[in-house]
């Protein structure tokens, strides 16, 4: 009886609101272990395959272009950090109400891991790239996690206590030593997917190594008055680690060139297909080209400009000998992704469009496309730029879209003429000063840049040089300010005379517009 009053068998029985949260732990370990478990599948499967990675790409195909052109406003590149984040909460939370359903209304709990890992295998099975096995890692996963969560929970029952051989008793000790074993079992799981998929690291010491050849055509040198130098000013040539990256992999996609290869194929006479090693042994071809996003908003830093080297597209099309009626190449990344080209701008001998293996001197860095992407002067990466390329497929318009044009994005996606201000940021000392930025047209090239001070008379900014009409350019004026706050804006003509509209429009459907203006505080 002793026993009894201090440890009261009854009062251990019942499920205290304690155990609710001990249940929604072993869902939240649970769920990991089971994640934890689809990850080292996938690794052996598909990188792509994995239940998170499947997710995360089907819901950024999902979003709509206005919260694409959101996130990336609210997040910049850090859009993709975000959707995992926000997946892991959701994630965690859904994990935690299972377990609790576990205890409370089993096998309630083991339910609803069981369908949040069918959901996954159905996605993932409908990835653009995916075979049947892409739906194991999920399916493995489901297992691994019920059987986590069941043998938790199990230990959050009343079992018969021996001491009092009448009442039962829930032994908590043998409960966290279950979830810990769990938990440890995630980490390792986990540790031995990324041994798996050491891929990556074997990717990108074959990119180390790699050694490109020497260009045929070099590019035109970059003459010394391009880059102004002054400080907080963008640099004419973009170095390759600030270069803006836009994409929608999550996983960015790890290619061997040595597995790589183009296929050339559609509305052509003659497909073919082409090797790495048959690339470079082609005359390649080195260009300057500013490459922009149609996601930048005005004043925004989604452009970059880069020597790229690589085979014309042009020359890839005329081996093919496109069919009469063709008016479009889809091309297709590695990742499923799809860009829509007018054939007439590929084939233009006037225009440098190319097959690119190399970005400012280096094998293109493997988030720019490695071994190889597209780069078109004048066109939005959208609906060029496809980096880890994989095929062309000569076609229309009104037989294929590539990926952006369901989302609500235009067909076709020539870059508008655009300038930017660099140059004060925020402050200035009255009397003269240096007012400096970038301006773009690409393959029209800019004639002329104005910038005024408030609603003063424009003043002709000074345009510095460049190698050609596909790069932006830098430009500079010296504006008399007097003390006191002060708004700064500019405009840029292009070649053809045509003026910058200060009509603002939002990213969507093909590209913003407006003038770009800065605030600076003088005195
Ligand atoms: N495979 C693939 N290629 C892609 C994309 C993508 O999502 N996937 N995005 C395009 C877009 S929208 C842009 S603006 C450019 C950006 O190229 P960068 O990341 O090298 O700057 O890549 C293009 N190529
Ligand atoms: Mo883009």
């Amino acid at each position: 009886m002793t026993q009894l009053s201090e440890r009261p068998a009854a009062a251990q029985a019942e499920r205290t609101p304690n155990d609710a949260a001990l249940a929604a732990i072993a869902g939240v370990v649970a769920g990991a272990f089971g994640l934890a478990v689809a990850e080292l599948v996938a690794a052996l499967v598909a990188p792509g395959s994995s239940t998170l990675f499947a997710g995360g790409a089907a819901v950024v195909d999902a979003v709509p272009g206005w919260l694409k052109d959101l996130a990336v406003a609210w997040f910049g590149t850090a859009d993709k950090a975000v959707l995992l984040g926000t997946m892991g909460v959701v994630l965690a939370a859904g994990a935690a109400l299972a377990g609790w359903a576990e205890l409370r209304r089993p096998p309630l709990g083991s339910q609803l891991v069981g369908g949040v890992g069918v959901i996954g295998a159905i996605v993932a099975v409908l990835r653009p790239e995916a075979t049947p096995l892409w739906a194991l890692p999920s399916l493995v996963g489901i297992a691994g996690g019920v059987v986590a969560l069941r043998a938790a929970v199990a230990r959050l029952r009343p079992e018969p206590d021996l001491r009092t051989a009448s009442g039962t008793v829930v032994d908590r000790r043998r409960f966290l030593v279950a979830t810990g074993v769990t938990a440890g079992l995630a980490v390792l799981a986990l540790a031995g997917s990324r041994v798996v998929s050491a891929g990556s690291a074997a990717v990108s010491a074959v990119r180390e190594k790699l050694r490109l050849p020497t260009p045929q055509h070099a590019a035109d040198p970059v003459p010394a008055g391009a880059d102004l130098g002054l400080e907080d000013l963008t640099p004419y040539v973009t170095p390759n680690r600030d270069f803006y990256r836009i994409d929608t992999a999550l996983r960015v996609p790890q290619i061997d060139p040595s597995s790589w290869s183009l296929e050339v194929r559609g509305l052509v006479d003659e497909p073919f297909t082409i090797t790495w090693e048959e690339l470079l042994a082609l005359p390649l071809e080195e260009h300057h080209v500013t490459l922009a996003c149609v996601s930048n908003t005005v004043g925004g830093d989604l452009i970059g400009n880069a020597l790229w080297l690589g085979y014309p597209i042009r020359a890839l099309l005329e081996r093919a000998k496109p069919q009469a009626g063709a008016d479009m190449v889809l091309s297709r990344s590695d990742d499923g992704f799809t860009a829509g080209t007018p054939l007439e701008v590929l084939l233009d001998p006037d225009r440098d469009s190319l097959l690119a293996v190399g970005m400012n001197g280096e094998p293109l860095p493997v988030e720019h496309g490695f071994p190889a992407r597209l780069v078109v002067p004048g066109l939005y990466g959208y609906v060029s730029a496809t980096k880890w390329v994989t095929s062309l497929e000569v076609t229309t318009f009104a037989a294929d879209q590539g990926y952006w044009t369901p989302r609500g994005w235009s067909a076709l996606g020539p870059v508008k003429v655009q300038s930017r201000i660099d140059v004060p940021r925020g402050s200035a000392a009255p009397g003269p000063v240096t007012v400096a930025g970038v301006a773009w047209a690409q393959h029209t090239g800019v004639g002329a840049v104005e910038v005024r001070a408030d609603d003063g008379e424009w003043v002709q900014a000074e345009l510095a040089d460049t190698v050609g009409p596909d790069t932006w350019r830098q430009w500079h004026v010296t504006i008399d300010l007097a003390a006191g706050d002060h708004t700064l804006s500019v405009r840029a003509t292009d070649a053809d005379g045509l003026v910058q509209t200060d009509a603002e429009a939002p990213p969507a459907p093909d590209g913003a517009t407006g003038w770009h203006t800065v605030g600076v505080s003088v005195g």
